[in-house]
């Protein structure tokens, strides 16, 4: 399997993630989806990474798609609980994070891609407030437990690591560590895993 992706992304780190925990090999093909002469409309017509190109060229995404399947691949380092409520809570745990990374991903567009004339502050406001709620509901959610979904390492641990992960990253204005010593103290958990070790940004 050749999994196409960016080193910054917090999606494509999801997938990383989820393959190293569960032991998965595959290649790992670097592409900047932002170039005029990426080739990765070959693969994702959304033009997005990650995709995961399989052994017989079939092509899959998004990462919430392609975390799924993985952890169908083998028992080893189950992330995902089979069915029910607690599918669902995982799943759930996931969309909030990912969607804190959808919205932090658009203000930070509008200010990279956008023309100064072209930007607007209202729309720019508007991502940051729901990166606030996001964070604000995830430290709610956690509470002073130790893993955000049930009693064990789960997807939605990977996914809400790779979200504050990318926070850091790319808005280190955000004093989020500071506002929630609990979400600080699970990203500090997380962040002692050798598959988040592998996969920092840098
Ligand atoms: N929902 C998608 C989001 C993927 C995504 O937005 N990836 C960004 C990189 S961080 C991208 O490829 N953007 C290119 C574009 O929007 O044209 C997923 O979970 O895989």
């Amino acid at each position: 399997m050749k999994l196409i992706g960016s080193l910054a992304s917090p999606y494509v780190r999801k997938v990383r993630i989820v393959m190293l925990e569960k032991k998965i090999d595959y290649d790992f093909a670097l592409e900047d989806v932002w170039r005029e002469d990426t080739a990765i409309q070959q693969s994702n017509p959304l033009g997005k990474v990650p995709c995961l190109v399989m052994e017989d060229g079939g092509a899959m995404f998004d990462s919430r798609v392609i975390v799924e399947y993985l952890d169908t691949l083998t028992p080893v380092g189950k992330l995902i609980p089979p069915n029910g409520r607690e599918r669902a809570e995982v799943k759930c745990w996931e969309a909030l994070a990912d969607g804190v990374s959808d919205a932090a991903l658009l203000a930070r567009l509008e200010r990279t891609m956008r023309p100064a004339e072209q930007q607007s502050e209202k729309w720019r406001n508007r991502q940051m407030a729901k990166v606030d709620a996001g964070l604000k509901a995830m430290s709610a959610g956690l509470k002073d437990t130790a893993y955000c979904a049930g009693n064990q390492y789960t997807l939605a641990d990977v996914a809400v690591g790779c979200t504050l992960g990318y926070l850091l990253f790319r808005f280190p204005e955000i004093n989020w560590r500071e506002d929630y010593p609990n979400l600080d103290k699970l990203y500090e958990k997380l962040c002692e895993r050798p598959s988040f070790k592998e996969t920092a940004a840098e």
